[in-house]
């Protein structure tokens, strides 16, 4: 048994995500996180709610809300919607928590101790109609890259550039769409990453197996240009964690807080921390190495837009802490990064409110229905689309056809025939004997996929374990063999009901609420993996009771389809 740490990039409070960004992060990190738990693996799975930063204040003005108030509404409503979905987060926290203050301030203060903070007093927009410094995000303008108008100052949406204000063409404050802009002195800390590019460089290096997109982004960020800059971590704004130290301010950092990417990062920490207060984990034990992280395994999820800050920032800030006596940090030792996920043709758009969010998802049809899309067309090699038909397809075929059916007509033949129990003991003839030959390399294959974190190629390959059972129910044929032969009939069906709950512990990581369903009419409890599978095939005795379950799985209706289709092409109402 390992112990796995995960995270999922932490969701922006400022609004509920759509389908792209649940697929980019979250959920394949909750995959990933019920895969291990299911192998008998301890796991702490964290996710919170990203509080600070301009996002916030703008969401909360536009609702008319305290931004306190709104964050701490709108993580609830985030909370709710991902368990909805079923994420199994160990702790859902929030960065804008006491925690994460504390360890930010923390940070920081040893990163200056360390010499890698420097102050810079710099030229920043100042917005005359707003009367206030205007940070990133508050500006917009065209990317001095590719050309998007609507660039925001920290980053372009559409190249995916890491920008900064100034370099904006055309810039316009977000708050009122005054371009009488002027620059102003301002003194900002700057955390000194060109002086840990070499160190950076190495830990890169170090990691060969890492996915070409997550090395080949944090490459781009060392080597690109004039090479890896000093990156800005406060911010002149008032919702944040205050740029202090012990609480004494740094000289001429009143009224500043660090940037909402400097604490962001750091609240995966202090999540655990969170859940520390709450429960009494030793959230020490999985995140300091002279804690016994060490033996830790740390996979992080993500959408390709934040590996930057997960290759580049965040190791900067632990490598730079770590430097310091007695600080003993972990750092990640795998980046699981995503491309998009387009929406029927075009992108998901959380302004124009274009594509599917989540709880719209979970008012059509329940989570599992949108997990098994989601996963087993995860934007892995390349961005993918969603499109209604591709949905109904998958929908109908994989679940409702060859999973849901095959339990179905299982449970529902052996009531008819032979009543609610199991109705013999397995016995193996060759039939089941070479079942279990093509089944045992398929569950490897699915194992070697999952290990690997290859969402796509894990759905495919056990959506082939379902295909099996199918093919093996249909050659075995006990619906004509009970006319000749009731007892080899008997022996079909409680191998095939045996195989049945081999599905709902293998399906669990994919589509957890149908995998209950089954164990429930199975009326089981082991969800122990099965390792061996000779043994996991006779789990269930002859004579156990079981109930036949409602259909798994009901089709999408073309009508449906063509309905859904039209009502999410425009506005979000
Ligand atoms: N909140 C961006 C996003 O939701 C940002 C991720 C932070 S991860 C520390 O895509
Ligand atoms: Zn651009």
């Amino acid at each position: 048994m390992a112990r796995h740490l995960i995270t999922s990039a932490i969701p922006y409070i400022n609004g509920i995500k759509h389908l792209g960004n649940l697929v980019g992060s979250q959920l394949p990190a909750d995959l990933y996180a019920r895969y291990l738990r299911g192998r008998g693996h301890e796991v702490m799975f964290i996710c919170a709610t990203d509080e600070h930063g301009t996002p916030a204040e703008l969401a909360a003005a536009k609702a008319g809300k305290p931004v306190a108030d709104y964050c701490a509404e709108m993580h609830d409503v985030q909370a709710e919607i991902a368990a909805g979905f079923r994420l199994s987060f160990d702790h859902f926290g929030r960065s804008s928590s006491a925690e994460n203050r504390a360890l930010t301030q923390h940070f920081a203060k040893v990163l200056a101790e360390q010499g890698l903070i420097r102050e810079v007093t710099e030229q920043q927009m100042y917005s005359k109609a707003d009367g206030r410094f205007l940070p990133d995000r508050y500006i917009e303008g065209t990317c001095p890259n590719c050309g998007y108008e609507s660039a925001r100052g920290d980053q372009c949406d559409n190249c995916t550039k890491q920008l900064d204000p100034v370099d904006l063409i055309d810039p316009r404050s977000v708050i009122s769409g005054s371009t009488d802009l002027e620059m102003r002195e301002t003194k900002h800390l700057f955390l000194r990453q060109s002086a840990m590019k070499d160190r950076l460089a190495a830990w890169i290096d170090s990691k060969a197996d890492w996915p070409v997109l997550t090395t080949s982004i944090a490459k781009k960020w060392l080597f690109d240009g004039d090479g890896l800059q000093d990156r800005g971590i406060t911010r002149d704004l008032s919702w944040g964690v205050p740029a202090q130290f012990d609480g004494a301010p740094w000289a001429g950092m009143d009224g500043k807080v660090f940037y909402v990417w400097f604490d962001a990062p750091i609240e995966y920490i202090a999540a655990t921390q969170e859940l520390s207060a709450q429960d009494g984990t030793d959230w020490a034990r999985w995140w300091r190495t002279d804690a016994g992280a060490e033996d830790v395994t740390y996979t992080q999820f993500m959408g390709k837009d934040n590996v930057p800050f997960h290759t580049i920032g965040f190791p900067a800030t632990i490598l730079g802490v770590n430097g310091a006596e007695g600080e003993n940090w972990k750092l990640v030792d795998y980046i699981k990064s995503f491309n998009y996920l387009n929406y029927d043709g075009g992108q998901f758009s959380t302004s124009r409110g274009r594509g599917v969010f989540m709880d719209q998802a979970l008012s059509l049809l329940p989570a599992d229905y949108w997990r098994w899309w989601l996963l087993s067309h995860a934007p892995e090699s390349a961005d993918a689309e969603f499109t209604w038909e591709n949905f109904q397809t998958s929908v109908n075929k994989d679940l409702a056809d060859v999973l849901g059916n095959l339990v179905s007509r299982v449970t529902k033949f052996c009531n008819s025939k032979f009543g609610t129990e199991v109705p013999a003991e397995v016995v193996l003839t060759e039939r089941e004997e070479a079942l279990l030959a093509q089944f045992r390399e398929g569950l490897a294959a699915y194992e070697k996929a999952m290990d690997a974190i290859q969402v796509r190629r894990s759905a495919e390959e056990l959506r082939a374990l379902w295909v099996l059972g199918n093919e093996y129910l249909q050659a075995a044929a006990p619906w004509s063999v009970v006319k000749t032969d009731a007892d080899a009939a008997r022996a079909i069906i409680a191998f095939a009901l045996n195989l049945i709950r081999i599905y709902a512990v293998l399906s669990r990581p994919f589509i957890p609420d149908a995998a209950q369903a089954i164990m429930t009419a199975l009326d089981c409890e082991d969800w122990s993996w099965p390792d061996d599978l000779d043994t996991a095939i006779r789990t269930l005795p002859a004579g156990h009771a079981f109930t036949v379950p409602e259909n798994l799985f009901r089709k999408v209706t073309d009508d449906e389809r063509d309905d859904w289709a039209q009502r999410f092409a425009g506005r979000r109402d």
